[in-house]
C-alpha cells in the first residue's frame, strides 16, 4: 500500500513543490484546492492525472480551510497518513487589510483541521505538519532565532499564526497526536507568487531590461531576511513527520539579506549594475550605466507594523534531521531571474504581436 499525503493549499507555491516530492517518494497524494472563478491550477498542471485513467497517484477535492464539514468528509474519505497544512492567507500586507478573514482560515483554519482528524477517530493514525513561519518572531527578541527565541507577531497575519502553532503544540500534548510545527523562514523560487517581494524583483527586472517596464517601486528596503530555496524546504516538512517523536524545528539557510541587496543581485542578473541614492522614502536605484531611475521608495508598500531582521539558526534541522539547504543566495537570484527571463521573453513576443499581455496589481 503506498503512503497517503493529504496536502492543503496544494496549489500554493509550496503546496506544487511538496506534491512533486511525495509523487517522486512513492506517495499517493490528495490536494485541497478552492474553487475559483478562473483557473488556479498553474503551479500543480504538470502534475495533473486524468482521474479516468488507472493508477492516478494525485487526486484534487474542492473544499476551504474555512468550511469545517468539507474538511470532516475529506479526512474521512481519503484517511490519510500524513497531513501538511499549507493553506493560508499568505501575504503579511494583506493580513493588515483582511485581518479576520486571515484569522478565520489561518488560525481556526488548523483548529478545524484538527478538531477533523479527532472526529474522525484518527488521532493514533495521522502525522500533522503545521506551517508556521519567522513571522512568529516579529519584533526581534534574539539574533539568530532559533526554536527557543521567544515570539512577538507584529501583524494580523503572524498572529494568526501563532495561534496555530500553539494549537498544533497543545494537540500533540493533549491527545498525544504526531503534530510538528515547521518554523520556516522566507523561501522562494520561480513558483513565487507575484507580489511577495523577491518574485516582483525577479519579475520586473526582468521586464525593465527587456523595455517592457520602466520602473519598479517598492516599499522597505532595509527589511532583511533569510531566503532559502522551497525546493529545499519541503523536503525539510517531509522529514519532520519522518522522525521517532513530534518535534517543531526552525528551517532557515543562516544567511541574511536586505531587500536592497536582492534588487542589486537581481538587476546584476540581467545585466544592470544599480546604484543608490538618497535616503527613506527618496532612495532611488539608477542604472550605472545611463542614469536611467529604475528602483523608487513608495510608502504605500510600507506596513503598519514591520518585521525589520529575521535570521534563522537551523542547527537543530540539521543534526536532528541531517537537512540542510542545497540552494544558496546567488544560485536563488539566478534561477529566478532565469524563469521570468523566459517569460518576458514570452510577453515581448505577444507585445511585438500587437496583443496585450497579462497584468497584476500589487
Ligand atoms: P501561497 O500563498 O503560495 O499558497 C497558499 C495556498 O493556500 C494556496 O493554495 C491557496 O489557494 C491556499 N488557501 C488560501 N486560503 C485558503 C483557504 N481558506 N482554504 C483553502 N486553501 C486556502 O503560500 P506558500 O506556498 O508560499 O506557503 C505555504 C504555507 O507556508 C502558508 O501557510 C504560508 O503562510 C506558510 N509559510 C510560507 C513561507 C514562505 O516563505 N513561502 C514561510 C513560512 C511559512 P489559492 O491558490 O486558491 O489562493
Ligand atoms: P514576508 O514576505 O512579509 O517576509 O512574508 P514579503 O516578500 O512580502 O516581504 C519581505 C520584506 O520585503 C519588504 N518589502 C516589500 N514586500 C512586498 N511584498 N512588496 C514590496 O513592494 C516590498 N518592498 C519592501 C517587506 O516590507 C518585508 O519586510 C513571507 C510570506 O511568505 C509569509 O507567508 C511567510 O510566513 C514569511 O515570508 C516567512
Amino acid at each position: 500500500m503506498k503512503p497517503k499525503a493529504l496536502i492543503t493549499g496544494v496549489t500554493g507555491q509550496d503546496g506544487a513543490y511538496l506534491s512533486e516530492f511525495l509523487l517522486k517518494k512513492g506517495y499517493e497524494v490528495h490536494g485541497i484546492k478552492r474553487r475559483a472563478s478562473s483557473f488556479n491550477t498553474d503551479r500543480i498542471d504538470h502534475l495533473y492525472q486524468d482521474p479516468h485513467e488507472s493508477n492516478v497517484n494525485f487526486h484534487l477535492h474542492y473544499g476551504d480551510l474555512t468550511d469545517s464539514t468539507n474538511l470532516i468528509r475529506i479526512i474521512q474519505e481519503v484517511k490519510p497518513d500524513e497531513i501538511y497544512n499549507l493553506a493560508a492567507q499568505s501575504h503579511v500586507q494583506v493580513s493588515f487589510e483582511t485581518p479576520e478573514y486571515t484569522a478565520n482560515s489561518d488560525a481556526l483554519g488548523t483548529l478545524r483541521l484538527l478538531e477533523a482528524i479527532r472526529i474522525t477517530g484518527l488521532t493514533e493514525k495521522v502525522k500533522f505538519y503545521q506551517a508556521s513561519t519567522s513571522e512568529l518572531y516579529g519584533k526581534v527578541q534574539e539574533i539568530p532565532q532559533t526554536e527557543k527565541t521567544p515570539f512577538y507577531p507584529r501583524s494580523p497575519y503572524a498572529a494568526a499564526k501563532i495561534y496555530a502553532y500553539w494549537i498544533t503544540v497543545n494537540y500533540r500534548e493533549a491527545y498525544n497526536m504526531f503534530a510538528c510545527n515547521g518554523i520556516l523562514f522566507n523561501h522562494e523560487s520561480p513558483l513565487r507568487g507575484e507580489t511577495f517581494v523577491t518574485r516582483k524583483i525577479t519579475r520586473a527586472a526582468s521586464r525593465i531590461k527587456l523595455g517592457l517596464q520602466n520602473k519598479l517601486y517598492l516599499g522597505n528596503l532595509n527589511a532583511k531576511r533569510d531566503w532559502g530555496f522551497a525546493g529545499d524546504y519541503v523536503e525539510a516538512m517531509w522529514l519532520m513527520l519522518q522522525q521517532q517523536t513530534p518535534e517543531d524545528y526552525v528551517i532557515a539557510t543562516g544567511e541574511m539579506y536586505s531587500v536592497r541587496d536582492f534588487v542589486s543581485a537581481t538587476f546584476k542578473e540581467v545585466g544592470i549594475e544599480l546604484e543608490w541614492t538618497g535616503v527613506d522614502t527618496g532612495e532611488k536605484g539608477i542604472n550605472k550605466e545611463n542614469g536611467q531611475i529604475l528602483v523608487e521608495v513608495d510608502p504605500r508598500y510600507f506596513r503598519p507594523t514591520e518585521v525589520e531582521l529575521l535570521l534563522g539558526d537551523p542547527t537543530k534541522a540539521r543534526t536532528k534531521l541531517g537537512w540542510k539547504p542545497k540552494v544558496g543566495f546567488p544560485e536563488l537570484v539566478r534561477m529566478m531571474v532565469e524563469a521570468d527571463m523566459e517569460e518576458a521573453e514570452k510577453d515581448l513576443l505577444i507585445s511585438k504581436e500587437g496583443y496585450k499581455t497579462k497584468r497584476y496589481f500589487e
